[in-house]
């Protein structure tokens, strides 16, 4: 209808009222280059990772980067479009008939766009539903041909490509990222011979050891089904119900309720394989193995206070930290170990190496490192890639094989059923991040969302009409170890499986006395949120099994006795190997010790030694470390230089839990503002708490006596987390050689400050 001014009571031409104002839109072409069109889809199917990546990767470049070129896309200078490619004129504006008019339904472009809307969502991971990945690349320190001909592994300096996905496991998509939980570990490597998932997570055990019962764990851990409470918590009856009345899981408990379950930062925990898988060489011959990933930064953990505040102050925190790691060129790095041994071996170990629940001290098999991975690219879309990353234990490449591990076995089906109903079909490996670079050529076809175009009209095997192709690869292709078979069917276990609290008290006993008490503490915790105290006795029956000291010190929280031990399941426990496993301890593996990438909060206000909060700035910044300055609230705060500093980062914004670190420069006195702000006090208290380092300088250790923060250990020696110093140039150095790690020596139970 054409408006005129008779018809309707404004202007109808008025071109605003219509919408779109041209002169504003960014014109085709304008500003930054457009991305070259000259990539097609027929690189993706056939690269040879070795050329097309592996001379990038030397330098630190991405090294995923090639392969999924042709489709990332890049809307720069490019004018908008629908999905068919029509140029969009007005995307501001329904169709409407008469501008007060109703919505017209043959407005394809508005049905189109609501309609793809409403679909965006597909069904999250049943479990570790919230992750964050990375992109990457492994590369091989030494030739392992004789013991398989895995293709990773078959040369010095070979590049692989992965991309990596942590997650937590029991909370939901949009859960927080310092739950008390297991962390996944899950790698794909893009190999010459086709993907392989190596999909671990960061304890070497698991809580069951029959696939059979792995439904139960999930409905017990996930919230309880009537009211959907807690979200990412173990801390409920159910769990603790079914783990209670399952002894297998107590060695996973161990882990679980140790510090291992509160990472400091993805790139600060080990991965594990947890089952024993095989290696395979040329000749057949195969070697079992357990893989480890080993961070360059060493392990380090959270305190479960500080934990749970940063989940309130920073649900990202771990993505967060991966995120900004890999942007500021910090690349995380893992180093791939294995333990290697031999049937016969096994055959003589105290325990099952086909029971998931329980892991192969180093101590007795040593671990020997092979390679290692450098994760140096953030995904371009969280959707496209770590969402829509589908990983699977079934996805193995020649030279690994499994063994006949039952959770293993179960495994092996659900990755590939769970993704047909989450990714929506058959074709989930013509996603472009599952996709491999190896090519793929075979007779399956069709299917919801088929990408690739087949041609020719042979799609069966044998054939003489298409020449016989795709043809089989014969002794070069998968051929899966002859492990023979000769037992009857049956459904139980194996002697050894029986046996479930060994391993336990090996992991306890070889803690360091402040992780021992970070379990009792974590038991004491959970079980305290349990409600139907029956559960919690005979939780507390399990653990006299493990550890009467560990018993003791849970049922004194509780206010409860310790009850009589469970019986145990096996007749004659077998005796283990070794008393000890130091390796088993978090402090083994410290990393260099450095402060690399670690965040430091400097506080400013009005008044602050400008001197020193340079001096401290630039010997963080030297030492690899992220300085930030904190201000009662963020901008400008003037030196007692007269110059001005700005606050990056505010006492509300981001608190202190956030950070390494804490440094209170020289300026208390002048600095009223600060001194004024209760939160500085309780700052410094929590940093205090949390067993961070802190530094003070000049007069503001006046805040310290605030706080009441002693500056010695409760055994009366000297804090050397607490470095309170006249010469800031001298006081940073101590400092920085004592804030790589934590000061749990100061801990006490309960705390003193
Ligand atoms: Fe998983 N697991 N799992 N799991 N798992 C899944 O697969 C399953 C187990 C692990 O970042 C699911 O794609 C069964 C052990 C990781 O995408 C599902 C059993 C270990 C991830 C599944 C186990 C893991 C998963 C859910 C017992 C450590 C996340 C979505 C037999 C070695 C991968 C999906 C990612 C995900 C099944 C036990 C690690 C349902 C049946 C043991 C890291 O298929």
């Amino acid at each position: 209808v054409e408006a005129t001014a008779e018809a309707m009571p404004f202007n109808a031409n008025k071109p605003l009222e219509y919408g779109y104002d041209n002169a504003h839109a960014p014109q085709e072409g304008e500003g930054v280059e457009a991305p070259s069109d000259d990539v097609t889809a027929s690189s993706l199917s056939e690269v040879n990772t070795s050329d097309k990546l592996g001379t990038r990767a030397g330098n630190g470049d991405p090294v995923a980067v090639g392969p999924l070129d042709p489709v990332r896309t890049d809307a720069t200078a490019r004018r908008m479009t629908t999905n068919q490619g029509v140029p969009v004129s007005d995307n501001q504006h329904s169709l409407k008939a008469g501008l007060r008019g109703p919505a017209l339904l043959k407005d394809f472009i508005l049905r189109e766009k609501i309609t793809h809307f409403d679909h965006e969502r597909i069904p999250e991971r049943i479990v570790h539903a919230r992750g964050s990945g990375a992109h990457g690349f492994f590369e091989c320190y030494a030739p392992l041909t004789d013991i398989t001909r895995a293709a990773p592994f078959q040369a010095k300096g070979k590049i692989t490509p992965v991309f990596v996905r942590f997650s937590t496991v029991a909370g939901e998509r949009g859960s927080k990222d310092t739950a008390r939980d297991v962390r996944g570990f899950a790698v794909k490597f893009y190999t010459d011979e086709g993907n392989w998932d190596l999909v671990g997570n960061n304890m070497p055990v698991f809580f069951i050891q029959d696939a059979m019962k792995f439904p139960d764990l999930v409905h017990a851990v996930k919230p309880e089904p009537h009211h959907q409470m807690p979200q990412a918590a173990s801390a409920h009856d159910t769990f603790w119900d079914f783990v209670s009345l399952m002894p297998e899981s107590t060695h996973m408990l161990m882990w679980l309720m140790s510090d291992r379950a509160i990472p400091r930062s993805y790139r600060m925990m080990q991965g594990f394989g947890v089952h024993t898988f095989r290696f395979v060489n040329a000749q057949g011959e195969a070697t079992l193995c357990k893989f480890h990933w080993t961070p360059k930064l060493g392990t380090h953990a959270l305190a479960w206070e500080e934990a749970v505040k940063i989940s309130g102050a920073d649900p990202d925190f771990h993505r967060r930290d991966l995120w900004e790691a890999i942007e500021a060129g910090e690349y995380p790095e893992y180093e791939l170990g294995v333990q290697l041994f031999t049937e016969e071996e096994a055959e003589r170990y105290s325990f099952d190496i086909l029971d998931s629940t329980k892991l192969i001290p180093e101590e007795l098999v040593p671990v020997q490192p092979i390679g290692r991975m450098v994760l140096n690219r953030n995904p371009d879309n969280f959707f496209a890639e770590t969402e829509q990353v589908a990983f699977c234990t079934a996805h193995v490449i020649p030279g690994i094989d499994f063994t006949n591990d039952p959770l293993l076995a179960g495994r092996i089906h659900s990755y590939v059923d769970t993704q047909l109903t989450r990714l929506g079909g058959p074709n989930f490996h013509e996603i472009p991040i599952n996709a491999p670079i190896a090519p793929v050529h075979n007779n399956q076809r069709d299917g919801l969302h088929r990408q690739a175009i087949h041609r020719g009209r042979v799609s069966y095997e044998p054939n003489s009409l298409g020449g016989g192709c795709p043809f089989q690869a014969g002794s070069a292709g998968f051929v899966s170890f002859p492990e023979p078979v000769t037992q009857d069917e049956l459904r139980g276990h194996p002697e050894k499986f029986a046996e479930h609290y060994n391993q336990a008290t090996l992991f306890f006993d070889s803690q360091s006395p402040a992780e021992q008490a970070h379990i009792a503490g974590a038991f004491r915790f959970e079980l305290s949120k349990v409600t139907v105290p029956a559960v919690r006795a005979r939780m507390l029956a399990g653990l006299a099994n493990v550890s009467a000291d560990l018993a003791a010190q849970v049922a004194d929280g509780l206010g409860m006795e310790v009850p009589e031990p469970l019986p145990r399941a096996i007749a004659k426990v077998p005796q283990s190997e070794v008393d000890a496993s130091p390796a088993l301890s978090m402090l083994a593996r410290p990393g260099d010790g450095g402060v690399r990438s670690r965040k430091f909060a400097i506080l400013v206000a009005d008044g602050v030694n400008g001197q020193t909060v340079e001096t401290v700035q630039r010997a963080l910044l030297d030492a690899g470390a992220v300085p930030r300055l904190m201000g009662v609230r963020i901008g400008p705060c003037v030196t007692d230089r007269g110059d001005t500093l700005d606050a990056d980062v505010s006492l509300e914004n981001e608190p202190g839990v956030l950070f390494d670190g804490m440094i209170v420069p020289d300026g208390a006195d002048r600095m009223g503002e600060l001194r004024m702000d209760a939160r500085t006090l309780d700052y410094l208290k929590e940093q205090y708490r949390h067993c961070k380092a802190l530094l003070i300088l000049g007069d503001s250790d006046a805040l310290l006596d605030a706080a009441r923060i002693p500056a010695t250990l409760p055994d009366g020696g000297q804090d050397p987390g607490v470095v309170v110093g006249g010469n800031a140039s001298k006081a940073i150095d101590a400092y920085i050689a004592a804030a790589g790690r934590r000061h749990w020596e100061r801990e006490t139970d309960p705390p003193r400050v």
